[in-house]
């Protein structure tokens, strides 16, 4: 049984758009984040990320992790490819060149792109853009994101997906990860085809199956 650790409204909800793709049956463990916990250690407190034995099956204290038949692992983007991988059809790499593509991406969506557009979720849900300092901040980002964008725009040209001009895991990953600053469109209006790419992505079945069960969160 494939079990996932993290709420929907986490980055768990990049695993919780797979299993829709996949069809998978899966148990979810609903891990809160510890900061939307009043008191993460108390005898009471629902199951978070300081939760003893969640940390017992990520010392990190993060959400997603996955038990799946007894391998635990933690890292959404290792867990989305493995997961593609072991169910295969075409979200997952056909031949070694695809997957060096793929964890390309990957590692490009978690070390150019990630650190980035997270922070834009952490201002809206403080309410920083809403500042004078936070709007001057947001600007800043968005030249932050014209380097890695950019290099994306341009990618794109070459076909609608990412790899394999079709949609794969990695597209998932990426539009997730994209996703963080769909809020402020002037971050996105200098890049026509990674909105049009990200619409696409989002117009799939399995994502909006797995974002109705997010708002309902
Ligand atoms: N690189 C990790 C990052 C995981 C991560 O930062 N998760 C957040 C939720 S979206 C978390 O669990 N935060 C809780 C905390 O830091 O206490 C991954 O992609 O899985």
């Amino acid at each position: 049984m494939l079990t996932i650790y993290g709420v929907y409204k986490s980055r768990a909800s990049r695993l919780y758009w797979l299993v829709e793709e996949l069809g998978l049956a899966f148990h979810k463990e609903p891990v809160l984040q510890a900061r939307k916990v009043p008191d993460p250690l108390a005898a009471d407190a629902p199951i978070n990320t300081w939760t003893p034995s969640f940390l017992a099956i990520n010392p990190m204290g993060q959400v997603p992790a996955i038990d799946d038949d007894g391998l635990v692992l933690t890292e959404s983007l290792a867990i989305l490819l493995y997961l593609a991988k072991k169910h295969g059809g075409l979200l997952a790499p056909q031949d070694l060149a695809e997957e060096g593509r793929m964890l390309q991406w990957l590692m490009w969506g978690a070390t150019a792109l990630e650190p980035i557009t997270v922070v834009v979720t952490q201002g809206d849900e403080s309410g920083e853009w809403k500042t004078d300092a936070g709007k001057k901040r947001l600007v800043g980002i968005g030249e932050s994101l014209r380097r890695p964008l950019s290099a994306f725009e341009m990618h794109l040209a070459g076909g609608d997906y990412v790899v394999g001009n079709r949609f794969t895991v990695v597209d998932l990953a990426l539009a997730e990860i994209v996703r963080y600053v769909q809020n402020h469109p002037e971050l996105l209006e200098p890049y026509p085809r990674v909105m049009a790419w990200l619409e696409r992505c989002q117009a799939r079945p399995g994502f909006k199956a797995m974002w109705a069960k997010r708002n309902a969160e």
